[in-house]
């Protein structure tokens, strides 16, 4: 039985693994980055600068610490007290961010990345995300739409590292289904090493991968998750590309533990021929 289960699994694992391949022709490249150059692409990304993003996080995100080295985006997250002026207060840690808002958005396709995450252990703070989000702040959060294509932390009951996608959405904030997402099941994942995350999005769907493998689906108008209030609606506005690091606030982190980095090989967003919907 344990045998069967394992064939059928490695057939399941293999026909995920071969469904994006064998669809290849439907779909056309229309966005990417391979990161190899000495800077980082002005043309397609912005990266934050002294700028702390939200009270729950540690870090102040500062342009020094995204930048391109050996073929990948780095972002380095270190121990750096800054002071902020407009909150007068010091930031003990700085960490990267960049994204590619006013510059590229896309509704629907193929968007993946190729990463290694930085290293991480037991009730870590380190909070590295690959996601996007409506290309619009006129409403509050998170009614846009935000696809976490991957995010790592330790929120868990045993503070044990993992990573996840996750579908946010609502018309604000602590409302309807704000955040619906599932843990990478596969208990022998190695979070030290590179593997792609990626996510497919059409009008009807978003599925979630790991390696090629698929672990998640959301459906538009589902009423399917613990804590969701209302139906699904898949976003209502066009994305943008986010890669960023930040320090969670769950427990005081160990300035001896940094710097961590995060290293990113490429993005790729694909598109169905013909749909091109982008800008
Ligand atoms: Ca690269």
């Amino acid at each position: 039985m344990k045998k069967m289960f394992t064939i059928l699994l490695l057939l399941c694992i293999a026909s995920s693994s071969l469904a994006f391949k064998s669809n290849a022709e439907e779909w056309e490249l229309i966005f990417e980055d391979d990161f190899n150059g000495n800077t980082i692409d002005q043309n397609k990304w912005t990266a934050k600068d002294n700028w702390p993003h939200t009270d729950v996080e540690l870090q102040l995100y500062i342009k020094e610490d995204a930048y391109q080295e050996n073929g990948n985006l780095v972002i380095r997250t270190q121990f750096n007290p800054t002071y902020y002026s407009p909150s007068n207060k010091t930031y003990n840690y700085t960490s990267g961010w960049i994204d590619t808002s006013f510059k590229f958005n896309f509704t629907h396709g193929r968007l993946e990345s190729r990463l290694l995450l930085p290293k991480t252990g037991i009730r870590d703070n380190i909070w590295p995300a690959f996601w996007t989000k409506g290309n619009t702040e006129s409403a509050d959060w998170p009614h846009y739409g935000e696809i976490d294509v991957m995010e790592m932390d330790s929120w868990n009951d045993d503070w044990t590292p993992y990573i996840w996608g996750t579908y946010h959405w609502g018309p604000r904030r602590n409302d309807l289904c704000q955040g619906c997402g599932t843990i990478y099941p596969d208990k022998n994942f190695n979070l030290t090493e590179w593997h792609t995350y990626s996510v497919e999005w059409d009008e009807k769907k978003i599925d979630w991968f790991v390696d090629g493998v698929k672990y998640r689906t959301t459906y538009e108008n589902q009423l399917f998750c613990k804590g969701c209030k209302g139906i699904v609606k898949l976003p209502t506005h066009p994305q943008f590309i986010i890669f960023n690091t930040a320090v969670d606030h769950f427990a005081p982190p160990n300035p001896a533990d940094y710097p961590k980095y995060m290293y990113v090989d490429y993005v790729k967003l694909y598109q169905k021929k013909g749909s091109k919907s982008s800008f």
